[in-house]
């Protein structure tokens, strides 16, 4: 942990207050030090009170990310969010997570960024990301999985997202196969995966997730409102976007674990149960196909079942599935 994280993290430990002379010792540095630190911490937005009676005390934290704030806020976790790093701005976070993977970087690793120049959806589509009002990041995962379970991962992550959206919120995300959380029917989350694999072994998984927060409705281009919304816009309050972040990372970090210890199964079936696909007639469309049916289930690896009208089961890995009414 660095500096700032562990000055942060004492701070949230202390409400009331912790002396420059305790701080200075827990973290063995000079006095002079933690006061060049909360000085630093003050330029980037935290509201740091000093008094000669209470010591140092946090008054309140930006509405920025900072990647020093995330750790002390996440504490430990088994692998998702050893590492913290924040962008004003990238391409997208995917592609720097990408550029981890091939250095070698560990698992766990998880990359936001304010905004994306080039944020992207699957199938080459847009992603939208504007400014502070969503969270966009990605994770570096090394997964012992085959390619084909890999879709287990957008499973496992949908249903972390939407425990982390309830706890922070209070809102009932509803799942639909394979990567959003809708509300009110319309998209606040986007799941992307990108993966690099061997025939029978995936070398690292690339897991992006869009969450829209802060957006007011009029924020979003008119082609866009019938079919997204935040947070904010579907509930009226703002979210604190660190808040949200640590807890689906923590969520996130307890999923990755049950599919590590080979309990898919309980992911699936709490899937199910939030599920706006399962039991429902949907179009598919997967490449130039398109058909329409019933959406059975799951199968083991985390593709959906869907009974045709001509009575087959088909078993959907990729493409869109629309609902129908
Ligand atoms: C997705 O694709 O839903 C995956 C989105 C993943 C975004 C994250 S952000 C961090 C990481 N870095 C990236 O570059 N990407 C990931 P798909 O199912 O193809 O949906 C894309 C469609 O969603 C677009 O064609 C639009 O219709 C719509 N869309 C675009 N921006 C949106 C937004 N901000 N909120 C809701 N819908 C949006």
């Amino acid at each position: 942990m660095t500096t700032d994280a562990k000055i942060l993290t004492a701070l949230r430990a202390n409400p009331d207050g912790v002396s420059g002379a305790d701080l200075a010792a827990h973290l063995a540095i000079s006095r002079a030090a933690i006061w060049a630190r909360i000085d630093e911490l003050r330029k980037v937005g935290y509201d740091i009170e000093a008094s000669p009676h209470f010591g140092y005390r946090l008054i309140s934290a930006p509405d920025a990310l900072h990647a020093d704030d995330l750790l002390a806020r996440l504490g430990k976790t088994r692998v998702i969010g050893r590492d913290i790093q924040v962008f004003e701005q990238t391409t997208s976070t995917n592609d720097v997570v990408e550029k981890l993977a091939r250095d070698g970087v560990k698992e766990g690793v998880v990359v936001f960024a304010e905004s994306q120049t080039k944020g992207r959806g699957r199938l080459g589509r847009k992603w939208l990301s504007p400014t502070r009002k969503g969270l966009w990041f990605s994770i570096l995962l090394r997964p012992d999985l085959r390619p084909q379970e890999a879709t287990r991962l957008i499973v496992a992550s949908a249903t972390a997202l939407r425990r982390a959206i309830q706890t922070v919120t209070g809102i009932s995300a509803e799942i639909k196969w394979p990567n959003d959380l809708l509300v009110g029917g319309k998209k606040v989350v986007g799941i992307l995966t990108e993966m690099s694999a061997e025939v029978d072994r995936v070398r690292y998984v690339i897991l992006g997730i869009g969450v829209d927060v802060n957006q007011d409705a009029d924020e979003f281009p008119p082609d866009l409102r019938k079919l997204a919304t935040s947070l904010k816009a579907a509930s009226g309050e703002a979210v604190s976007r660190a808040d949200l972040a640590t807890q689906i990372l923590r969520e996130l970090d307890k999923d990755y674990a049950r599919i590590g210890a080979g309990k898919f199964a309980a992911v699936a079936d709490e899937w199910e149960s939030a599920c706006a696909t399962i039991g429902r007639n949907v179009t598919v469309h997967v490449g130039d196909r398109k058909f329409a049916g019933r959406a059975e289930t799951l199968d083991d690896d985390g593709a959906l079942l869907v009974r045709s009208e001509h009575g087959h089961l088909e078993r959907i890995t990729g493409g869109d599935v629309i609902l129908e009414k």
